[in-house]
Order: structure tokens, then sequence, then C-alpha cells
């Protein structure tokens, strides 16, 4: 690999309802890493726009992503936390990766054949270029990390692909203008001298694919119509407990050990919730409620999830209440962000050949 200063970025898109999926598969493993290495957590507000939105909801949801990021546990004054529309260079970079990328590759991400539907024609042009716009979240930073849940696969295999392409097609210009980063591996595929990295996903652990509590085969998703789906982050303990209680499941007890779990993707689903919120592995969940009914299973998962979740609920409703503070954070962090990726656009501005300012 490549030996860029190791550095975290991850974000999540501020349309509403986060949900228990963003914070196990996202935000609750974005609170260790602030002590391994720097990291930059972003709300993405400029994604949220590529799919029609309410402008006062987006800034409600602005502040909301933020006091989720504060409630669960993430130090401002560690991690750099802001609001990607207040650095500019997330836009201007994505258009120079708009130019990286092929449209070949872009029509093939299932986020956006899932997201456009039938009526692909009359999707936005920003929705189908998501993927180059995340690519330049990712890489304004140089970002060597990013821990994401399982459904952003596809999008950073992009991220390497176009970081891969701007390495390669600009070579030369790089190595002349020494602004690379020595590549201790160059081989046919990347040159000696990088400008991105190869950013490395990070999706492990139990939970990194959330399921719908309605619907064990799809996506726990803030967009689904019905909010028995999802367990949303800012729901009360009785919510939660309802939520869980209707939970769709089969009429067979919990098995001993995970290969029972196979075709049962909604028993699968709630011990995976189980296991993440306790910090361990499904086998050991499964190891005490073996051979138990869901009537047993259930009130213990909902028992669980409200001592997790309640407290959290709690702290993002005082944080919205006065938001001053989250107005600061996100103050502080843009000039913090902005700061890392300023110097790094001049570069890729250079490197591009574009005249500057004399
Ligand atoms: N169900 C999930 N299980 C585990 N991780 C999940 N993530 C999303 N859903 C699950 C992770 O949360 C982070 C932020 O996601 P996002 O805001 O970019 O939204 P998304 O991935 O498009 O998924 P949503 O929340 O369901 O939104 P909609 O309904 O708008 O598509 C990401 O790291 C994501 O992997």
């Amino acid at each position: 690999m490549n030996q860029f200063q190791p550095r975290v970025f991850s974000g999540v898109q501020p349309t509403g309802n986060l949900h228990l999926g963003n914070y196990l598969g996202a935000i609750s493993r974005f609170v260790p890493l602030q002590d391994e290495m720097p990291t930059i957590y972003c709300v993405v507000d400029m994604h949220a726009i590529t799919v029609k939105h309410d402008p006062a909801a987006l800034t409600v949801a602005t502040r909301e992503v933020t006091a989720a990021y504060l409630a669960a546990g993430i130090d401002p004054k560690k991690a750099i936390i802001f609001n990607q529309s207040q650095v500019r260079e997330h836009a201007e970079l994505a258009w120079i990766f708009n130019c990286v990328a092929r449209m070949g590759w872009l029509s093939r991400m299932t986020q956006f054949k899932e997201k456009a539907g039938k009526n692909r024609e009359n999707a936005s042009v920003g929705l189908f270029a998501y993927p180059t716009l995340m690519a330049a979240d990712i890489l304004a930073y140089r970002a060597t990390h990013v821990p994401v849940g399982d459904d952003q696969k596809q999008h950073l295999e992009l991220t390497r692909d176009i970081a891969q392409k701007f390495n390669n097609d600009f070579a030369e210009r790089i190595a002349e203008l020494g602004v690379g980063v020595p590549n201790p591996a160059p081989s046919p595929e990347l040159p000696g001298e990088l400008f991105f990295p190869l950013t490395e996903p990070m999706i492990a652990g139990p939970a990194t694919r959330i399921m719908s509590l309605r619907d064990g085969t799809k996506k726990m998703s803030k967009s689904d119509p019905s909010d028995l789906s999802r367990i949303n982050l800012r729901d009360t303990a009785d919510e939660i407990s309802k939520k869980i209680r209707k939970a769709k499941t089969d009429p067979e007890p919990l098995p001993g050990d995970t290969g029972g779990l196979a075709d049962r993707a909604e028993a699968a689903n709630l011990v995976g919730i189980y296991a993440a919120l306790s910090g361990r592995t499904k086998d050991e969940v499964l190891s005490d409620f073996g051979g138990q009914p869901f009537s047993v299973f259930k009130p213990a998962l909902a028992d669980l999830a409200v001592e997790k979740l309640a407290p959290m609920a709690d702290e993002m409703n005082r944080l919205m209440a006065a938001p001053d503070h989250i107005h600061a954070v996100l103050r502080d962090g843009a000039e913090r962000a902005s700061a890392i990726a300023e110097p790094i656009l001049h570069d890729a501005r250079r490197i591009c050949g574009f005249l500057e300012r004399r």
C-alpha cells in the first residue's frame, strides 16, 4: 500500500429518520477511531439534495445528524465535525472527478438503480453523479480509511478506481510538480508517485447491514415509508419496545448457533442487532437464547435497545432544543476541514493545468 498519513473520513446524509442501522453500521464505529488517528466526520448535506427535498427539513436534519454524532460520543475537540456544503473543495473536486470517472462506471452503481427506480430519465444528474461527490468527500482530505455500512462498498470501490485513474492519467505531471507521495510498490497499475491514496473501506462487525424490522430481505432505511420498519434514534422507549414487539419473525425458537440462522433473515437480523448492541458475537448471543421463543428474546432485545439508545435520544433532544453548541461545532469543524482540503485542491488544480490567478 501507499504511505499517506492515516486519516479517517466518513459521512451521514441529513435526510431525516436517522435509524439504528446508521448508528450500528456507521456512527457508533466512528467513536473509537477518534482515539486512533485523525478523524473527519461530515454531515453530507449536498448528497441530501440529490433527491427531492424540503429545504427547512434539511436544515433541521443537518442539526440532527450533528446532534447524533455528539450524543454518540464523538468529541469535537478530537474529531472534525462539519457540514459538507460549508467546504467548497468538495464540489470543486467532484467536478474534476466527473471528468475522470467514466459513464460506464457510474451506470453500474446499484444504489443509483435502486433510488432512481423505473423512472431513470427523471432522476437528477446529481443522483447519478453521487459517487463522484462521495469520492471527492474522501479524497479532498486524502483520507485513507472510511468506516461505512455494507451498502457503501461499491461506492468505495469506485473511489479507489477514480484515485487510481487520476494517479495514472496525471502521473508525469504529479512527478514534475513534486506533489506526490512515494508509492513503495509501483506496478503497471500504479505509478511510483501517488497524489491520491487508494482508500480502505472499514466494513466489519455484526452490524454492517441492519435489515428492516418488517422485511428481513430489505435494508433498514430512512426512506422506507413504514416507520415500523426502523428504530429511529430519537424514538421513545415505548416506541422502541413496540417496534421490536411487532418485528416480523418466524414461529421457530432461536437456534443454538449461527448455522441455524441460514434462511431465517428476520431472526438473523434481530440476533445481529442484539450482538451489536451488547458488544458480543452472534454465537455468544445464541448460546444464551438458543431454544428460546421470540416471546422471550424480543423483550430482552427491547430492554437492551432502550438501555443503549434512550440516553442518546435524550442527549440529542437536549442539543436540538438549544442548537448554539451544534452551530459552534459545525463552524469550527468547517474551518479545520478547509485548512486540510485547501492545499490539496490547490495542488489538484495545478495537476489539472488550471491557470492560477496572477
Ligand atoms: N441498514 C443499515 N445497516 C448498516 N449500516 C447502514 N447505513 C445505512 N443504512 C444501514 C450506513 O449509515 C451510513 C450513513 O448512511 P447514509 O446517510 O449515507 O444513507 P444511506 O446509506 O443511503 O442509507 P439510509 O440511511 O437508509 O438512507 P436512504 O433511505 O436515504 O437510502 C453509511 O455508512 C451507511 O452505510
